[in-house]
C-alpha cells in the first residue's frame, strides 16, 4: 500500500466531522463504500455522516447496515465538515451533490479505483488495478490495522462482491479474495448480501430480461451485442435503472461476443450508454469518446444524440477498433 495514501486515511482518525458521498446512480460498489466507511468511521469515534441524492431511496441496496441512516444532501445549509469524502466517483461530474461537498467541506478526499480519474480532490487515493472502492477501503484499513467492525464488514463484502461480478471478473486478483475472506472473517454477513442480490429478483426484471434478449441486437459477426431501451419499455416493466447493469454484464457472457453495449433512452432524450467488454477490448477508450470513462472491461457515457444517432456513432467507433486496434483479436477469435 502507497505510504501517501496510508497515511491520509489514517490521518482521517484524528478528524471531527467529516462527511461522505458517493457517484450518481449508485450501485453496490458506491452505497458499499459509502455505508462500509461510514460505519467504520463511526466505530473509532468520529462524527460522520454519509449523504445521498433522494431520487433513488427504495432501491436494491436497502438491506445494508445504516441505509435508513443515509441522509439527503441538504438544498440549504450552512453546516461545515472538516473532510468530505468522495467515493468510488470516476470524475467530479459524477459526484452526488459536488458543488455541496466542495463547498461545505474545508478539504475533500477522492477515494477510487477508476482508471480515468482525474484526480480532482485536495486528497487522492485511486488505485486503478483494484477491483472495488471496497477493496481499497479494506486494504487502506488493514495497512492502518484500524479494525473493520461487523456491520462495514457486510457494506465492504458487498461491493466487493458487486464489482467483480461475484469474483469472475479479471479485476479479481488474490487480493480481492483476501479481502473478501478477511471481511468474511470479520463478521460479513455473506448470506444475508447473496440473498437480496441474487436469489430474490423481482420476477418483472427476468421478463424484461428475456424481452431485451429476444430483441437484442448481433453484430460484427456476433462479437457486439445491442441491448436496446426505451423510456416506454422501461416503463412498461418497471425496472430500476441499477438493475440494467445485469442485463448487460449478462449479455458480455455470451459466446463470441466481446462487448455487451446498453443503450438506455433516458428522460431528456439523451442516451446512456452501458459498456462492458470480455478479454481484450479497452471500453473505457471508447467511453471516452463520448466524454465518459470507467475500466477497461467496464464503462460509461451519456451521448447527447438519439438512440439511432448514438448506435451510428458507436458502429463507426467499432470498425476503426476492430480493423485497427484489435484486427490480431478479430482475426484469431473463434466464434
Ligand atoms: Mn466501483
Amino acid at each position: 500500500m502507497n505510504q501517501t495514501w496510508s497515511s491520509v486515511f489514517s490521518s482521517l482518525l484524528k478528524e471531527k466531522k467529516i462527511a461522505l458521498v458517493t457517484h450518481i446512480h449508485p450501485d453496490g460498489d458506491a452505497y458499499g463504500s459509502l455505508l462500509g466507511i461510514w460505519h467504520l468511521l463511526k466505530h473509532h469515534g468520529i462524527d460522520v455522516t454519509a449523504f445521498v441524492d433522494d431520487s433513488n431511496h427504495q432501491g436494491k441496496y436497502f438491506f445494508l447496515p445504516g441505509y435508513d441512516k443515509l441522509k439527503i444532501i441538504p438544498q440549504e445549509s450552512s453546516e461545515t465538515f472538516d473532510v468530505g469524502i468522495t467515493l468510488d466517483c470516476g470524475d467530479e461530474n459524477r459526484v452526488t451533490g459536488k458543488e455541496w461537498i466542495f463547498n461545505h467541506a474545508k478539504r475533500v478526499i477522492n477515494i477510487d479505483h477508476h482508471i480515468s480519474n482525474p484526480l480532482f480532490g485536495h486528497n487522492n487515493i485511486v488505485a486503478d488495478s483494484i477491483s472495488s472502492t471496497c477493496e481499497l477501503i479494506w486494504q487502506l484499513a488493514d495497512s492502518n490495522q484500524i479494525s473493520i467492525p461487523p456491520k462495514a464488514a457486510t457494506c465492504l463484502f458487498t461491493g466487493i462482491m458487486t464489482d467483480t461480478g461475484n469474483f469472475l471478473y479479471e479485476n479479481t486478483s488474490s487480493g480481492t479474495y483476501r479481502a473478501a475472506a478477511d471481511l468474511v472473517e470479520k463478521g460479513a454477513e455473506t448470506e444475508t448480501v447473496k440473498f437480496h442480490l441474487y436469489h430474490n429478483k423481482p420476477l418483472g426484471n427476468i421478463q424484461f430480461l428475456g424481452f431485451l434478449i429476444q430483441q437484442m441486437q448481433v453484430q460484427f459477426d456476433g462479437r457486439v451485442i445491442y441491448l436496446i431501451i426505451t423510456r416506454e419499455l422501461l416503463n412498461q416493466y418497471g425496472v430500476s435503472y441499477e438493475d440494467l447493469d445485469e442485463f448487460v454484464a449478462f449479455a458480455r457472457d455470451i459466446q463470441g461476443v466481446e462487448v455487451s453495449v446498453l443503450l438506455k433512452e433516458m428522460k431528456n432524450g439523451s442516451i446512456k450508454v452501458s459498456l462492458r467488454s470480455k478479454s481484450y477490448f479497452d471500453v473505457s477508450k471508447l467511453a471516452q469518446e463520448f466524454n465518459g470513462g470507467g475500466h477497461q472491461r467496464a464503462a460509461g457515457a451519456v451521448s447527447p444524440e438519439g438512440m439511432e444517432k448514438t448506435k451510428e456513432q458507436l458502429n463507426n467507433l467499432f470498425e476503426i477498433y476492430f480493423q485497427e486496434k484489435y484486427n490480431d483479436e478479430w482475426n484469431s477469435q473463434h466464434t
